[in-house]
């Protein structure tokens, strides 16, 4: 069974950890994350591997196939796409299983970022340009490099 981790980080108090395992095509996604206002915030795989300057260099979501933003229920979506975490007294404790990412393969997101975010993904369904890119979902709190584990 392939796994991997990641540690999110950011400028304020937002961290957290999240674990990835894969069976089959099926990758269950478990997390924590402190320190975020309650409610939904859009939850992210980005492009780059590269916290040089901060989340921003991640770059956009993952999107290997040229896709619009999307939920991760539909068949326009990044492959990123994995929709929102939400925070209760200020922690997202969650657990989601998506078949689009893969910790193999041409859509492997080993090497790439996990962000949180500011505010909630609209899933594409905001009326407007920005929210098939990024679904309006605000600043980058906290991100972390995917990395395999034992
Ligand atoms: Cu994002
Ligand atoms: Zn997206």
């Amino acid at each position: 069974m392939a796994k991997a981790v990641c540690v999110l980080k950011g400028s304020g108090d937002t961290c957290g950890v999240v674990h990835f395992t894969q069976e089959g095509n099926v990758v269950t996604v478990k997390g924590t994350i402190n320190g975020l206002t309650d409610g939904d915030h859009g939850f992210h795989i980005h492009c780059y591997g590269d916290n040089t300057n901060g989340c921003m260099s991640a770059g956009p979501h993952f999107n290997p196939h040229n896709k619009s933003h999307g939920a991760p229920g539909d068949a326009e979506r990044h492959v990123g796409d994995l929709g929102n975490v939400t925070a209760k007294d200020g922690v997202a404790d969650f657990v989601i299983t998506d078949k689009v990412i893969s910790l193999e393969g041409a859509d492997s997101i080993i090497g790439r970022t996990v962000v949180v975010h500011e505010k909630a993904d609209d899933l594409g369904k905001g009326g407007n340009s920005e929210s098939l890119v990024t679904g309006n979902a605000g600043g980058r709190l906290a991100c972390g490099v995917i990395g395999i584990c034992q």
